[in-house]
């Protein structure tokens, strides 16, 4: 057995045996707690990324780490062979918290986008009549909506995408945000449009205003199904219960995800109304952990969190303080900011640093982010944050640039 003390250690041996699909910071988390993470040198971080937003209530929230507790006594696993007593009140109350009739419950986000893809594609065949294999989707340029062969088939990433094909086909790529060039990609075989209210893995894009409300009339008027990736972008993070709700939009399919399973486990949905997702019949779809007992009652002490309306609340009131304070860095080693709730992308002249050197430094100051694109980061700490912490997490992101400046 190797003997293991530091950080360095730890990260030597991941490198030997863990496969390289990640190029980590190199901090080694011990031990978290709410909006902190401690390493096993010791050093205490607050966690600014809270996993891409799957820790929106920070580490170990006392009630979602209860609720797992008190499930974990009760029964774990059942299968969908069997029903259990978690899966209903669930899906009841998630189907409430978004304004939809059903509730379909995954693992992960990719399994909750393949699952919304799929839904679409039979609905396609089944109520608007598209001759079968014919079906088409719209996505966005820039899209991330997960890594299995199917998604990947329609990212423009190269690092997500190359050499894995062959692709799925029948999907249409067009520029986000553009209107115009989601009703000329618009056939009579089209399911669906597939879209990110605001694009995370892009850098926290925020469509013109405007833009969302425009799809769903375009949806509505041409028959097609809007389907609204909320895994990143849902659950209280963008200040509201979904990125949609900013600009009261109503899509059709939402997949949720991350934050559902409150940091425990991996919880994912797709919701919809009876009549899309009634194309769903018994052996057409599933998974073996997919509504679990011990997703479900961690999933539902989540939804209840947010049906009160509090972390949302939260949420919008420090995005005012979040986009003065990261707003200051424009011009002073900042090119732009993008902010909404408590979700911020942060594009650092380049001349200065890569987002990835921003992030080693931001590390040796008390705080974990996440870099994208080259010189973009992205902030989306726990909505358990207060507005002190905050500032910290501001402020210490202004030293970095200041010293960068010299
Ligand atoms: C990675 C990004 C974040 C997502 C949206 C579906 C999924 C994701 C909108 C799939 C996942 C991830 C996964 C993680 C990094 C991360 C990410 F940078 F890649 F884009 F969060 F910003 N839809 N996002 O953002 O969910 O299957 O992972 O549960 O793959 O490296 P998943």
């Amino acid at each position: 057995m190797t003997e293991l003390s530091t950080n360095q250690a730890y990260i030597d041996l991941e490198d030997k045996v863990a496969a390289h699909n990640y190029s980590p910071l190199p901090v080694v988390v011990e031990h978290a707690d709410g909006i902190h993470v401690t390493d096993v040198e010791g050093n205490t971080y607050i966690d600014a990324l809270s996993g891409y937003s799957a820790l929106n209530f920070g580490h170990r929230h006392p009630g979602l780490v209860q609720a797992a507790k008190d499930q974990l006594d009760r029964s774990t696993l059942t299968s969908r062979a069997f029903h259990n007593d978690q899966l209903g009140p669930f899906c009841e109350a998630l189907a409430q918290l978004v304004g939809k009739d059903m509730i379909l419950p995954m693992n992960t986000g990719a399994e909750a986008v393949e699952t919304a893809l799929k839904i679409a594609r039979k609905w396609a065949y089944q109520v608007k009549g598209v001759p079968e294999g014919q079906a088409e989707i719209v996505v966005m340029d820039g899209n991330f909506h997960g890594r299995t062969t199917t998604i990947i088939s329609f990212s423009d990433d190269p690092e997500a995408h190359d050499h894995y094909g062959p692709y799925t086909p029948g999907f249409v790529s067009v520029p986000y945000g553009d209107l115009a060039a989601i009703e000329a990609a618009i056939t009579d075989s089209t399911a669906a449009v597939l879209v990110e209210p605001i694009q995370g893995e892009q850098g926290v894009m925020i469509p013109k205003e405007g833009f969302l409300p425009g799809l769903r009339e375009l949806c509505t008027s041409k028959n097609v199904l809007m389907i609204a990736d909320e895994i990143q972008s849902g659950l209280g993070r963008t200040g509201t219960s979904l990125a949609c709700e900013y600009e009261g939009v109503e899509a059709d399919m939402y997949t949720l995800g991350k934050a559902l399973g409150g940091g425990i486990v991996p919880v994912s949905a797709v919701a919809a109304d009876a009549e899309v997702m009634n194309v769903i019949t018994p052996g057409t779809h599933g998974s073996t952990f997919g509504g679990n007992p011990l997703a479900a009652a961690v999933g539902k002490a989540v939804v209840d969190m947010l049906a009160t309306g509090e972390h949302q609340a939260h949420a919008k009131e420090l995005e005012t303080v979040f986009a003065d304070e990261l707003g200051r860095l424009v011009g002073s080693g900042a090119e732009a900011v993008r902010v909404r709730g408590l979700w911020a992308g942060i594009d650092i002249d380049p001349s200065l640093m890569t987002g990835k050197e921003a992030c080693k430094a931001l590390a040796k100051k008390g705080v974990l982010a996440k870099d994208t694109h080259g010189s973009t980061i992205r902030l989306a700490p726990p909505l358990t944050i207060t507005e002190d912490e905050l500032r910290q997490v501001t402020d210490a992101l202004a030293a970095v640039l200041a010293e960068a400046r010299g």
